[in-house]
């Protein structure tokens, strides 16, 4: 049994799972919160590599108090966790056998940046973020985001496949199938939605996208809009699972406006699986998670299928937290 599957199956026996300390017993089933309980600051995160990743911005979002160098930080964790196939370097490979990393950055006051189809670069938020500050521009794709990479001073990783993931792309290729693998292990991209003291929203989003998808795909992750969406004057959200069904709704945007109009960040995250739902055929086949906040420090998530997890983070404690969904 796969570490995830083992994952998935431990969370689904224990629908939350709290982490010792602080808060146990105080978190509702579902949104991880009292009702109505918010928080500020708080950082959320997808899936259960969320945790270290929400430490390390805690960590930074105490020290700076800057709620961008937060979401920054801490997803860096997960683009350096070896054992992480979906994010960084390490992750899964296109069929061609080359792994390509996308990646997106944004802030409550609209700034942004993005890259997409980037090779040989271990911290591509960061790269994003350059691109977010230095550049009149939104996105970088490909061998001009590494070269922008070599210009700004990033360092260029040797390409070679992490020996987990050789060993799998090694394994796919025996029947080297032409649809990428759609199931709900391999959908571990992570996007962090953080708010700080003051009301400042940012979010990150990086991964290395679908296993053994054709080379040159593009997901949802560097896509503002669809994996990640970030306004100060309503709320955040970010995106997991099959890009292609996300991009098809503009789903993190369409749930910052359904916010806008005055949806809870529940209902929201709720009404975009029902988009998602009627927009995508096979739906059988596709897992998509959401997790969205609002300014005030309310939170939601929802998935189309069992085994979506988020991580947060607060000022009375953490938690990993199951995500309700649609089937
Ligand atoms: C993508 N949303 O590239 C990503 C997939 C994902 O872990 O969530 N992977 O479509």
């Amino acid at each position: 049994m796969s570490d995830r599957r083992k994952f998935l199956k431990n969370s689904l026996l224990s629908s939350t799972l709290l982490v010792p300390g602080a808060f146990r017993g105080a978190v509702d089933k579902w949104s991880g919160l009292k009702n109505g309980e918010s928080h500020k600051p708080l950082i959320l995160s997808t899936w259960n590599h969320g945790m270290p990743a929400n430490d390390k911005a805690w960590e930074v979002l105490e020290k700076s108090g800057n709620i961008v160098d937060a979401v920054e930080q801490g997803v860096m964790v997960t683009e350096n966790d070896l054992k992480n196939l979906s994010v960084g370097l390490q992750g899964l490979p296109d069929r061609e056998g080359i792994v390509t990393l996308d990646a997106s950055i944004m802030k409550g006051d609209g700034s942004c940046g993005s890259v997409c189809f980037v090779r040989q670069v271990k911290h591509p938020i960061s790269l994003a973020r350059k691109v977010m500050e230095d550049t009149p521009h939104v996105m970088l794709a490909g061998e001009g985001a590494r070269q922008f990479a070599i210009q700004e001073g990033f360092p260029i990783e040797k390409e070679e496949l992490s020996p987990a993931a050789e060993k799998a792309y090694e394994k796919w290729k025996l029947k080297s199938e032409y649809k990428p693998v759609i199931n709900i292990e391999n959908h571990d991209t992570i996007g962090m939605i953080g708010l700080d003291q003051n009301g400042n929203l940012a979010g990150s989003c990086t991964t290395s996208g679908l296993a053994y998808k054709m080379h040159g795909r593009v997901g949802d992750s560097p896509i503002i809009g669809a994996g990640l969406y970030v306004d100060n004057e309503v709320g955040a959200a970010t995106a997991t699972g099959l890009g292609e069904s996300i991009i098809k709704i503009c789903g993190s945007f369409l749930i910052v406006e359904l916010m806008r109009q005055g949806r809870s960040p529940q209902e929201a995250c709720e009404e975009a699986v029902r988009r998602l739902i009627s927009k995508n055929k096979g739906i059988e086949g596709i897992q998509a998670g959401f997790l969205a906040v609002n300014k005030d420090g309310e939170h939601g998530a929802y998935a189309v299928h069992p085994g979506f997890n988020y991580a947060m983070h607060h000022k009375e404690g953490k938690a990993l937290v199951d995500s309700k969904s649609k089937f």
